[in-house]
């Protein structure tokens, strides 16, 4: 029999697929937020100690099996053998046990001490719901993405209306539960203006793994002029596509499941879409928020997201379709 040659070129290949996971967009290891840091830090601290747990076993291992009569003699001594067998594992577990323990209290104090709440999350199969508060106490309802003052701690209250569901912002905090019945709090700061992503994380049925969203850190000023336009009413259709669309959307019964607010729409089984189209994404982070999109959204979202509780709208003519696109990528 002869051995298959090692290939450079697909194990290249291989490794580049496993590394294109590491770019940064959602990493725990390319922390910008100060709890993802103390995370960070514990995954290179006990990756480090385990990496040197395991070189001094290869060590050993060898002296054992290759080393002379005399050094293996020395291996075999009792107390050698309860220093490393016993002693050893114990004081690195538990020291690493109470670093783990420590991260956690850090995390768990800083949640303890926020008072007001400004944001409030809510899982939903299988998109969020995401409610700001203003200065002004309005509630003011958005979708699928989380925008953040930079630098500045912000208490979210994470709730769920169905399941359990996971938030999970890895390049920002670790993940926290969203329970029905229950309210967590997970105080995040975030230090890198730009955009991030996050996923539920935990098991929610039919679409689950689609289910992500964006985080979108903003500078102080730049955020507190977007929350003042995400409160205000929609935009008002301007061409005569948009008009067409925006009637559309009435005609075929959007506004059951979606609000759009300054208008007749005010569902509440769907993403509030007032602002749709200045939104990263849509449906939770699976197409861009562009005119595209949202005629491929309408028509083949069970394709796209299959499962997910909007039904698909096949019937519209294609000038329907492109009119209710404009209306939606229109609404910034
Ligand atoms: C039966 C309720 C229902 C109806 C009717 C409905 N939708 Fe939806 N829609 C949803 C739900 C639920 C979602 C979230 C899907 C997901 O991401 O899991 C959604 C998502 C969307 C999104 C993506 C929003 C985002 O921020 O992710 C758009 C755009 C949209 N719908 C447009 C429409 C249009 C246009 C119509 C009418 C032609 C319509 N919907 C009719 C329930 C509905
Ligand atoms: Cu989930």
């Amino acid at each position: 029999m002869t051995r298959s040659p090692v290939r450079p070129h697909l194990v290249l290949a291989v490794a580049g697929i496993a590394l294109a996971g590491c770019e940064g967009v959602q990493s725990a290891l390319y922390a910008s937020g100060v709890e993802a840091r103390e995370i960070r830090l514990l995954f290179w601290v006990a990756t480090g100690v385990c990496a040197a747990v395991l070189l001094l076993v290869m060590v050993i291992g060898t002296l054992a099996l290759a080393g002379s009569t005399r050094v293996r003699a020395w291996l075999a001594r009792e107390q050698l053998v309860i220093a490393l067998g016993l002693i050893l594992p114990v004081v690195v577990l538990s020291g690493l046990l109470t670093y783990a323990l420590l991260v956690l209290q850090a995390g768990a104090a800083r949640n303890a001490s926020a008072t007001d709440s400004s944001v409030t999350i809510v899982g939903k199969r299988w998109w969020w719901e995401v409610v700001y508060r203003d200065a002004d106490g309005r509630s003011v309802v958005s979708a699928n993405e989380l925008r953040l003052p930079l630098g500045r701690p912000v208490s979210l209250r994470l709730v769920s209306d169905d399941v359990i569901h996971s938030f999970w912002a890895p390049n920002i905090a670790g993940k926290l539960d969203m329970i029905p019945g229950r309210v967590n709090r997970l105080t995040i700061q975030s230090d890198k203006l730009g955009v991030s992503r996050g996923q539920c994380a935990e098991y929610c049925g039919g679409p689950h793994a689609l289910m992500a969203f964006h985080v979108v850190t903003l500078p102080d000023a730049e955020y507190q002029a977007w929350l003042a336009r995400e409160a205000s009413t929609a935009r008002v259709p301007t061409t005569a596509a948009q008009r067409r669309g925006a009637a559309l959307f009435i005609e075929s019964g959007c506004g059951a499941c979606h609000s759009i607010r300054g208008t007749e729409a005010r569902g509440t089984i769907g993403p509030d879409l007032t602002h749709v189209g200045s939104r990263v994404s849509i449906g939770a982070a699976t197409l861009p928020a562009d005119a595209a999109s949202f005629a491929r959204w309408i028509t083949d979202n069970q394709h796209i997201k299959p499962e997910n509780l909007m039904p698909p709208f096949r019937h519209l003519a294609p000038e329907d379709l492109d009119a209710l696109a404009a209306y939606l990528a229109s609404l910034d």
